[in-house]
């Protein structure tokens, strides 16, 4: 072997074994357990950031351990391949989005083979190719015959910069989330998805999915937003119409002194007409955003519709009001008002001067406090102001006032749900085309599979070039002249399914090829952003419930461990040039430390400027604190920024970027080769004897047996492959202390090295692979087997004991592990550094607790 380690090379080598040897080929076989370990797929954006590398490290480590393991392990990629960026830099730079999309790819895949991730490569899904989205459309049409997709027209949130629909999760602060422009309402006809038939499941099996986050389960649940409630319908003066609204809060609806509409509720279009004032409200609203996160800090507004609604318990007269909080497709798109119990609808009475009037009252012997002039009171309690309902605490007054409504005919108890149909359209190009037609105005499920996007257009930026286009728009539908509906799908329709895909991606007669599908499925590992919790990871399960009730799969659930990494956070830095703050390269400066290691201060490397340290922050572009991993695997090799990212936090935590970091997980390989070499170059090493053991190579075993038995669980259960690399590393000490001037090669110092290199071959598979056969190791180390622990190498001969007297920590001790109590007392007061302590005092008590601790009590 090499005297010194230089990656590049051995990298190249080895993963061009690997490639020869298909190693990483996933094939059934009914003797293995089968383990599914999927990282979520990357936009084909141009290039692989940090926080790629970190998760699909991760996804790697696992799965090489868990081959390590003895198990069948199929680890795909794929590429997340519609979506806007490509048309962006089309419109950019003039190149269409399936050529730039495609050289991406191929610029990206190169990248994740240069990181070594063992992906079965033969099973590779390009989300925008006809193969795979042929089946995403017939599988909508199948959604449109069970009536789980439906169109509907509804408004959306639009963005006109970008000329399309966002969801609402896709609105941030009323901007579009991609290009900050303000986004406006629009109605329009859309299609959906029906998560909602599957609300009830979709909550209810969060409970059965013991590895995922608690954190995860916690967003999902309040996504799904499951509550009891009463639906009441409040009469209309003058008229035969009703007004329907759904509460939680039965209990106050004695204290209802107003209705609040929504802008496009019909009663308040209706009143509209003749009332210039409403009228110019209701366009107001109609061109402001509707993102549910906006509704909670927005400014409350509102207007009198001059309709008063009936009370049904009272009879008595509310006005009814049209406010901007109020969303025509959440619920009824009409609330009932409660000023004195609900802190909004307080708000609101004083700002319009509306009757605030106390209903619900702090329980007897509660030291709850209610001052209505200062806000509203929203805790349950005891009814007062409420007829015959007076003195009832909340469930009582639940039952009782439901029950006076269903005698009247006016209500009933109902269950809601916070979650919406999944709103799948998109005005742009480049999606999955919405497999429809229409024949006479009438919407068709396509016939034919798949409906080709044209991949040869010319993208002028404002409208998408299937739009208005008669070449794609003109088709047949069972021999009769269709028109082709030209929206897209949501990019998140194609995420919502490769992970099946990939079981059988060639598959040509359907979807998935059932029996080989269900033999790799559920996902036993799944890992990927916490920004994924809601939509993504909601979808999916949508979809696979839907998969399994179309035949196609039998599991329920889609991904049975889930790991959300943490954010990778780099160092910031900036300077002032006259009163502007302008960001520096972390590169470019020299960092001033205290004795802590902590940063005070900076000079800029190119100016000589002082610069100022802004922190951890996400990587990013404008702060110029971004590290392109290609330049860190030209600089330091692949293994190196695996190890790194591995080291530097658990996976859950944020990672922190940082350059001497990095350099110390590069020394750490070069000293674990040099350990090696100097092994190799010293011969054949002899067999190892258990019996012939001195001390030291006892001990030496004994940390090698302690190592593995650490480091199984920390990279199996507790997935702290951070900590799992520290007691590598210490194992390495110890080695090198051990052998630091061996004439002789040592089976000891053998079976430390050869061990600790099949340990870290999942983090530095290349390296590993290249010690492993300096230490005779055959075959490929990725086909070793996970070493196991030799219990009888754990024995101690000796026990560590702290010494104390009077409570402070005076000797540490090392006693024979089959020394009496007597005989380590004995030892302990006879220690030099304990005399030191008990001299001219009178030894009083002395306390040993076994294999820990001597206290020794004197004065
Ligand atoms: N195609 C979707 C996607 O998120 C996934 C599907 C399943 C819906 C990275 C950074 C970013 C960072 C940024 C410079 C340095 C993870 C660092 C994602 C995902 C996967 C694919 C990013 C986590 C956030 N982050 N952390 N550091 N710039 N595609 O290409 O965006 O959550 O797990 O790897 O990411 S993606």
């Amino acid at each position: 072997m090499e005297a010194s380690y230089s990656p590049a090379a051995i990298e190249r080598k080895v993963q061009q074994t690997w490639d020869e040897k298909e190693v990483f080929k996933a094939v059934v076989d009914s003797n293995k357990e089968k383990f599914y370990c999927l990282s979520m797929l990357p936009y084909p954006s141009g290039a692989l950031h940090m926080g790629h590398v970190r998760n699909y490290t991760i996804g790697d480590v696992i799965s090489r351990f868990q081959r390590m393991q003895g198990k069948n392990v199929i680890q795909p990629m794929g590429w997340d391949a519609f979506g806007m960026p490509a048309e962006n830099a089309a419109i950019k730079h003039g190149v269409a989005p399936a050529k730039w999309t495609f050289e991406n790819i191929d610029y990206m895949r190169e990248q994740l083979k240069a990181l070594g991730f063992a992906y079965d490569w033969s099973r590779e899904v390009t989300t925008c190719k006809p193969d795979y989205y042929k089946w995403e459309q017939w599988f909508f049409t199948r959604l449109i015959e069970k009536d789980l997709a439906y169109k509907k027209s509804s408004f959306v949130n639009w963005c006109p910069h970008d000329q399309t629909v966002l969801a609402n999760e896709q609105v941030h602060d009323g901007c579009c989330w991609r290009c900050d422009t303000p986004v406006v309402r629009k109605e329009m006809d859309q299609w959906f998805v029906r998560t909602t038939a599957y609300a009830e499941e979709l909550l209810n099996e969060l409970d059965n999915l013991p590895g995922w986050p608690d954190e995860v389960k916690a967003m999902q649940r309040n996504w799904i937003g499951k509550s009891r409630g009463v639906t009441m319908q409040f009469g209309v003066k003058n008229s035969d119409d009703i007004i329907e609204i759904y509460t939680t809060r039965p209990d106050t609806v004695m204290g209802v002194t107003y209705l609040a509409v929504a802008a496009a509720h019909p009663l308040a279009k209706a009143a509209a007409q003749g009332n210039a004032e409403l009228a110019a409200f209701l366009e107001e609203c109609n061109t402001s955003t509707t993102s549910e996160a906006d509704m909670a800090t927005m400014e409350k507004k509102g207007c009198a519709t001059g309709v008063m609604a009936i009370h049904p318990l009272t009879g008595e007269e509310v006005p009814v009001w049209a406010a901007n909080f109020v969303l025509m497709d959440y619920g009824t798109g009409a609330v009932m008002s409660v000023p004195s119990h609900d802190q909004r609808d307080w708000e609101f009475a004083h700002k319009y001067g509306l009757t605030i009037q106390q209903v619900v009252a702090p329980a007897q012997g509660s030291d709850l406090e209610c001052d209505l002039n200062k806000e509203a009171f929203t805790e349950k309690g005891v009814l007062i102001n409420s007829g015959k309902f007076d003195g009832l605490e909340f469930d009582a007054a639940f039952d009782a006032i439901a029950e006076q409504l269903i005698a009247d005919n006016k209500g009933s108890v109902t269950t809601n749900y916070r979650l919406r149909d999944w709103g799948v359209s998109r005005q742009r190009y480049w999606g999955t085309p919405v497999p429809v037609v229409y024949v006479d105005g009438q919407a068709k499920p396509a016939d034919s599979f798949p409906v080709e996007l044209p991949y040869d257009v010319v993208i002028d930026g404002m409208n998408s070039p299937i739009k208005n286009n008669p070449e794609f728009e003109n088709t047949t539908w069972q021999g009769q002249p269709a028109i082709r509906e030209t929206d897209t799908f949501d990019t998140f329709m194609e995420s919502s399914w490769y992970y099946a895909r990939y079981c059988t991606p060639h598959y040509g007669e359907g979807m998935l090829e059932p029996s080989e599908a269900n033999h790799w499925l559920p996902v036993d590992q799944y890992i990927g952003g916490i920004e994924h919790a809601t939509m993504h990871l909601m979808y999916a399960r949508f979809f696979h419930k839907a998969l399994r009730d179309e035949g196609l799969v039998t599991s329920d659930e889609p991904f049975t461990n889930l790991l959300c990494q943490g954010m990778v956070l780099a160092e910031t830095w900036s300077k002032t040039e006259g009163t502007a703050k302008v960001w520096v390269s972390p590169e470019d400066v020299i960092a001033e430390k205290d004795e802590q290691g902590r940063i005070i201060g900076g000079v800029q490397k190119s100016t000589g400027d002082k610069v100022t340290y802004g922190g951890m922050a996400k990587m990013s572009k404008s702060k110029l604190n971004g590290r392109d991993p290609q330049q860190a695997i030209e600089e330091y090799g692949a293994d190196t920024l695996r190890l790194f990212s591995m080291f530097a936090a658990p996976p859950e935590q944020t990672l922190e970027w940082t350059e001497s970091g990095v350099q110390g997980a590069k020394k750490f390989l070069e000293r674990l080769w040099r350990a090696v070499h100097q092994l190799v170059e010293l011969g054949d090493v002899p067999a190892l004897d258990t019996n012939e053991l001195n001390d030291a190579e006892k001990a030496l075993r004994r940390k090698t047996h302690e190592t593995i038995e650490g480091v199984t669980i920390d990279c199996g259960e507790r997935k702290t492959f951070n900590t799992a690399i520290a007691k590598i590393m210490e194992l390495l000490n110890a080695v090198n202390k051990f052998a630091a001037d061996a004439s002789e090669p040592s089976p000891v110092v053998h079976e430390a090295l050869y061990n600790a290199v099949l340990m870290l071959s999942p983090i530095a598979p290349h390296i590993a692979q290249e010690l492993w056969e300096a230490l005779g190791g055959e075959g490929l180390v990725i086909d070793a087997s996970w070493p196991v622990v030799d219990a009888a190498a754990l024995v101690k001969d000796t026990l560590l004991y702290v010494v104390q007297v009077n409570g402070k920590v005076r000797a540490k001790l090392e006693v024979a592990a089959s020394a009496s109590k007597d005989e380590i007392e004995a030892t302990a007061l006879a220690h030099e550094q304990v005399q030191k302590f008990t001299d001219g005092n009178t030894v009083r008590k002395v306390i040993v607790v076994p294999n820990k601790l001597v206290n020794i009590v004197a004065n």
